[in-house]
């Protein structure tokens, strides 16, 4: 790839941020409330509109339901127009309310399984009112003890659920589905995989797509493996990115596992190659979102590096010598195609990317321009120590 094609490729890539990763989150011991965390929806689009400015590819903000929900989304949207921000990937909330204790979609009450679908439709109807072409379902549903419920029937529920769901898709509207192999339940879950999640979505129809969260595997697993699983199926919808050490925790994306990031990444932009069209068109259309909620780190500064960090594994997967990798790989030489993977990710990209931003007209170095604007001070003063934060318990 040529140098100005590498530039181009590294400002195409866009990255949503979330509304819950600007507000005051923590973990299930304390929630540390930061000056100038943003206390309403509209702070946070705020905030998601100055991540922007930073990065010129963050132009879309996911929403959590009802964390954000608003009675005007029309005046929600203008507000985040004002921002120079979308309302992107609307995500509904089955873990919340208490009627949810035992689960969702696989409630074993009727009554509950139908509120947890109206929810469901009503985010769909508000993606279709703010003009967003993805609703994004986690579902919390899991058992903490054996002989708790049933398995099978657990899993029907959710699947009869799933499908009353996707009936009520419009055209345009893709139904992104996370899998998470634990947590809260913590003796079974019903989407716990990438299989699951994968059978779901082709039971469910061509709209219905896998979105992975790289903070929901058990250690040690293969996560650029299922990616690459997903791409040759054409049914990698979306990815959550953040990082982890242990489990799920929501840490900056790429700060311990950058090798990882970048083998994720290499997948992408190999399959975005493809000659399958069908496979390269499902690469191209990877949703790339961040889930992230920062507890102890400045929340700003912690979201530009976040983006950062995806931009640096992205840079370097597009470097890759693809036609020497593949000679290395057909002719069996097992460490020069270790070697060529290697080389690319040990390239310092830093000054490509410095170069890619100067092209959008941005700052080469985003949290130094951060920290030079003055914008964590002035909304500090602004908006004080909040009480209120991102819609988690205790936040
Ligand atoms: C669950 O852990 C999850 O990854 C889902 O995406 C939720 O919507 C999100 O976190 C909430 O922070
Ligand atoms: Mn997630």
């Amino acid at each position: 790839m040529t140098d100005q094609r590498v530039l181009e490729r590294i400002n195409h890539l866009r990255v949503e941020t979330p509304s819950w990763g600007y507000g005051n989150s923590g973990t299930r011991f304390k929630v540390f409330g930061q000056p100038g965390a943003a206390r309403t929806i509209e702070e946070k689009l705020a905030d998601a509109g100055m991540v922007n400015r930073l990065t010129g590819i963050c132009p879309t903000v996911a929403l959590h339901i009802p964390w954000d929900r608003v009675d005007d989304w029309d005046a929600l949207s203008q507000i985040a127009a004002g921002h120079g921000v979308k309302i992107g990937a609307i995500n509904p909330n089955l873990f919340q309310d208490d009627e949810y204790m035992l689960g969702s979609l696989a409630h074993p009450s009727a009554a509950v399984r139908s509120r947890a679908i109206d929810h469901v439709l009503e985010c769909i109807e508000i993606a279709h009112k703010v003009g967003s072409s993805i609703v994004s379902l986690w579902l919390a549903d899991g058992t903490n003890y054996p002989g708790q419920d049933d398995l099978r029937s657990r899993a029907r529920r959710m699947r009869d659920g799933l499908k009353q769901i996707y009936a009520a898709l419009p055209p345009g509207i893709r139904l992104l589905v996370e899998y998470k192999f634990f947590e809260p339940g913590f003796y079974s879950t019903e989407l716990p995989d990438w299989g699951t999640a994968y059978a779901s979505c082709i039971d469910l129809g061509p709209q219905a797509e896998v979105l992975v969260d790289t903070g929901h595997h058990a250690p040690g697993v293969n996560i650029e493996q299922i990616v690459a699983q997903l791409l040759d199926r054409a049914r990698l919808g979306g990815f959550h990115f953040n990082a982890r050490k242990y489990a799920d925790d929501d840490l900056i994306v790429g700060s311990s596992n950058p090798f990882e990031l970048f083998l994720i990444f290499n997948e992408l932009v190999a399959a975005e190659e493809d000659s399958n069209e069908k496979v390269a068109s499902t690469a191209r259309n990877v949703a790339y979102m961040i889930d992230q909620s920062h507890n102890i780190e400045p929340k700003l500064e912690a979201m530009v590096q976040s983006v950062m960090n995806i931009q640096t594994a992205h840079a370097k997967a597009l470097i890759v010598d693809r036609a020497r990798l593949r000679e290395a790989q057909a002719e069996g030489d097992v460490l020069r195609a270790n070697r060529v993977l290697v080389e690319a990710y040990e390239t310092d990209v830093r000054p490509a990317l410095a170069e890619a931003r100067k092209q959008l007209g941005l700052d080469p170095d985003p949290v130094a321009a951060l920290r030079r604007s003055g914008y964590v001070e002035r909304v500090s003063r602004e908006r004080g120590k909040a009480a209120a934060g991102s819609g988690y318990p205790g936040a």
